[in-house]
């Protein structure tokens, strides 16, 4: 009994890396699996687990506990977070273990071009003031009386 502890004790469960460090565009598909971690004991491989154990901001990413496989559980958003740092750990029942996995949210270019219309507004009204643009406008109003008298 006292030795089989002792043996577990000799062999700790590691990860393959200290550090990880990804690129995951801000667009990227929820579910996609963007990193693997893997965990090892020099034993017999016993049943590691995975968890985060801290860093994971809204729950934004899951891991699988018998895989190290990790997902993307909600929506990234480059102009609010840039940056995670989530902590790791492995465990196999007797001993626990962590890494760290950096990720870097990459800007993709998500906002539509709301401000199109409105400018195109100002630079009549703008132009107005000169005296240019009013045959346009009377065009317009012409054009509206036309529609109304048919
Ligand atoms: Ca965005
Ligand atoms: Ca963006």
């Amino acid at each position: 009994m006292m030795f089989r502890v002792a043996d577990k004790k000799d062999y700790p469960v590691y990860f393959e890396k200290v550090i990880y460090e990804v690129d995951i565009d801000e667009n990227v598909e929820i579910n996609h699996n963007f990193l693997n971690v893997s965990a090892k004991t020099h034993g017999e491989a016993s049943g590691v687990r995975y968890k985060i154990s801290s860093g994971n901001i809204d729950n934004v990413f899951v891991i699988r506990n018998t895989t190290g496989a990790l997902y993307v559980a909600k929506a990234l958003d480059y102009e609010k977070i840039k940056k995670y740092e989530l902590r790791l750990a492995a465990s196999d029942n007797f001993k626990e273990n962590y890494t760290t996995v950096l990720i870097n949210v990459c800007d993709v270019n998500d906002n539509p071009p709301v401000f199109e219309k409105s400018s195109y507004r100002t630079q009549i009204t703008e132009e107005d003031d000169r005296g240019l643009p009013k045959r346009v406008l009377r065009a317009l109003a012409t054009n509206h009386v036309d529609t109304v008298d048919q």
